[in-house]
């Protein structure tokens, strides 16, 4: 197994070699792509995609579409902090309820590593390396950085990622043996950046309307359309009086739930408990605010208090509240 995923690396590693040699126009002197292709080809997929400092991430396979062969591995590699798994189910199948990060079947690498018709799934792929906090998740769930799958039949894949839900689906069409291939890789590494661009521009007008209705009275949190989203509060900093609420507003997001976290972080059930109002002089306190909802709290003392959002903090998703007597 251990000595099979090397060799795909190696292989991955000398059709970047070739792509390299070929950029570099080494061409010329005879080093041509053929000339290091293998039997069977290793094909890449990005899992998701962020903005160099976090605040956009992307919830999409980049490229959502590749055409392989049979008998070819597809190798997913994590391209975000926000995690993704790719997760095939029998019959092309799709996701049937919500993510649970709790459910081992959801958040564990899962399968025979091949697209044989029957449940596979990656486990999270986040470019957090193992062992450093990438989210809110039971101790039993390790991070992966790559996922490689072969094919070993023919036929049209389709596969989803089980924390983004449907939104958030690839398709890995399959030829028989020998077909010629209609992109290369190096192709879908200029299609995998134009979208990658794309949803960044997407998310920077997201945050720039979300910015505009927010005020020191209402914060935002985040914003995004179910593929580009903003893991920022904004305002960060807000500055009001004691007696006065201050409203965190989630109704710009079409996908993502965040919280607002006061204090400890919560985890299990506690996590995902939405507290509509509360009011608010210190210690813990925390909401899980769904898409569309709000979560308003009054502040009783003066002080500084800061809060994270507890499912995106490691994106940077964090703010304070300034409460001046
Ligand atoms: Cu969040």
């Amino acid at each position: 197994m251990r000595t099979q995923r090397s060799s795909r690396i190696v292989i991955a590693f000398r059709s970047l070699v070739a792509c390299a040699l070929v950029a570099l126009g080494l061409v010329a002197f005879g080093v041509s792509p053929s000339a290091v292709a293998d039997t069977s080809h290793d094909w890449r997929v990005l899992a998701g995609s962020q903005s160099p400092d976090g605040s956009v991430t992307g919830a999409r396979f980049l490229p959502g579409e590749i055409w392989i062969d049979q008998g070819d591995t597809v190798t997913w590699v994590a391209n975000s902090v926000e995690p993704h798994t790719v997760t095939f189910f029998p019959g092309n199948g799709e996701p049937s309820g919500p993510f649970n990060p709790g459910d081992p079947s959801q958040v564990t690498r899962i399968g025979s590593g091949a697209a044989d018709g029957t449940y596979q799934n990656s486990g999270l792929l986040t470019t957090v390396p193992a062992g450093e906090d990438f989210g809110p998740f039971p101790p039993f769930v390790t991070p992966y950085q790559d996922y490689t799958l072969s094919f070993p039949d023919t036929g049209d894949f389709v596969y989803y990622c089980l924390v983004h839900g449907v939104m958030m689906k690839g398709t890995v069409h399959v030829a028989a043996a020998g077909t010629a291939y209609p992109f290369t890789q190096a192709q879908y590494d200029a299609q995998a950046a134009a979208q990658a661009r794309a949803i960044r521009l997407d998310g920077n007008r997201l945050r720039a309307h979300a910015l505009a209705e927010s005020g020191q009275h209402r914060v935002m949190m985040g914003a995004d359309d179910g593929t580009a989203m903003v893991m920022r509060f904004l305002r960060p900093s807000v500055t009001v009086h004691v007696g006065d609420t201050v409203v965190f507003d989630n109704s710009q997001s079409m996908g993502d739930p965040h919280t607002v976290t006061f204090g400890a972080e919560p985890m299990g059930p506690a996590l995902d408990t939405y507290v509509p109002a509360a009011t608010y002089g210190g210690g813990d306190l925390s909401s899980f605010v769904p898409p569309g909802l709000t979560f308003a709290v009054t502040f009783t003392q003066p002080g500084t208090y800061h809060y994270i959002c507890a499912l995106h903090d490691v994106q940077g998703m964090t703010g304070r509240v300034i409460v001046r007597p």
